[in-house]
């Protein structure tokens, strides 16, 4: 039998979906973020898909200052390659999503690949009373929200981007999203190996079916052939058993906290790390390899970390 390819694990820390109200392990201050990130990279993620709150509510910033208050300690602490987000929060800008990477030129950073709907607004009847002012109001209304991407946002971020050798995790919702990113590559907009994460299970995108995995993976071989890497996001209760879906048909995974606040059904996770734990238990004990950070950059072709601004 043909040897697998290792695993690479990135755990997405805390994100734009999730409040404070709903999981107290969700980290939003810098301190908890960083010992979040540490421990995620001690349990085997070798990618770290980051995002910023402020500290005083848990609102989701990108103001590049927030980032700057946890990358120094996660970069010093571990090995793990750093992807930042630029996905920002309902209200901001394509230039605003993007200042943080463009002012800390890190190994990878996220790329949304189409304009959707991208809505939580069913979370906001689980829960009566919120610890901050804004997270009602965010929750509710994120149904009145179209997540802009459009292909002139997309060769923006890729041609401001494109000094620093950014490698980009296409973020890709939904199977015509696999065709934007084709069309992009064509007109040069990205180079071979491209990091592809199938998305499934956003109320917006493509549902959290198996079927669903193996069309998007089967058009994708079609689309780009040798040249992608891919890995497997599930949101919410999808997000374990997709991921070992995934690992099993050879791909990557990402778990984190920032995608399911649970660790098994109804059951909230304790932190990042621990659902870092859970999937690489299951990967290694269906025998696959999980990637260390510099299998990973070797894998996704990365300029290393020697290379970022923080
Ligand atoms: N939480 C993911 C479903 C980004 O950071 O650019 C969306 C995300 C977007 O990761
Ligand atoms: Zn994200």
């Amino acid at each position: 039998m043909a040897k697998r390819p290792k695993t690479i694990i990135t755990c997405a820390i805390t994100g734009a979906i999730h409040t404070p109200t709903m999981s107290d392990a969700l980290p939003y201050t810098a301190q908890d973020i960083a010992s979040q990130a540490i421990a995620a990279a001690e349990a085997g993620a070798a990618i770290l898909h980051l995002h910023a709150r402020r500290p005083t509510d848990g609102g989701v910033s990108i103001n590049p200052q927030d980032f700057a208050a946890f990358l120094p300690q996660v970069k010093q602490a571990t090995g793990a390659v750093v992807n930042i987000s630029t996905g920002g929060s309902l209200k901001n800008t394509i230039e605003e999503r993007i200042a943080p990477a463009l002012a800390f030129s890190p190994e990878m950073c996220s790329l949304n690949m189409g304009s959707m709907n991208f809505s939580f607004h069913p979370l906001a009847k689980r829960y009566d009373t919120w610890k901050f002012d804004w997270e009602k109001d965010y929750v509710e209304n994120s149904d009145t929200y179209i997540f802009r991407n459009t292909f002139r946002d997309i060769a923006n971020v890729a041609n401001t981007l494109a000094p620093h050798a950014i490698k980009f995790e296409h973020e890709c919702y939904d199977v015509g999203h696999l065709y934007n990113l084709r069309f992009c590559m064509d007109i040069g907009l990205f180079k071979a190996p491209i990091f592809i994460q199938f998305i499934f299970g956003i109320l917006g995108g493509i549902g959290p079916e198996v079927d669903n995995l193996i069309f998007m993976k089967r058009t994708a071989d079609r689309l780009f052939g040798d040249d992608y890497r891919w890995s497997v996001l599930g949101a919410g209760g999808a997000q374990m058993g997709l991921a070992t879906t995934a690992s099993q048909m050879g791909g990557n995974v990402r778990v984190g906290l920032e995608d399911s606040l649970q660790i098994a059904r109804g059951q909230l996770a304790t932190s990042n790390a621990q659902q870092v734990a859970k999937i690489r238990r299951i990967v290694e004990d269906l025998g696959c390899d999980i990637a260390t950070p510099d299998e990973a950059r070797d894998m996704l072709g990365l300029k290393g970390a020697d290379k970022t601004a923080f």
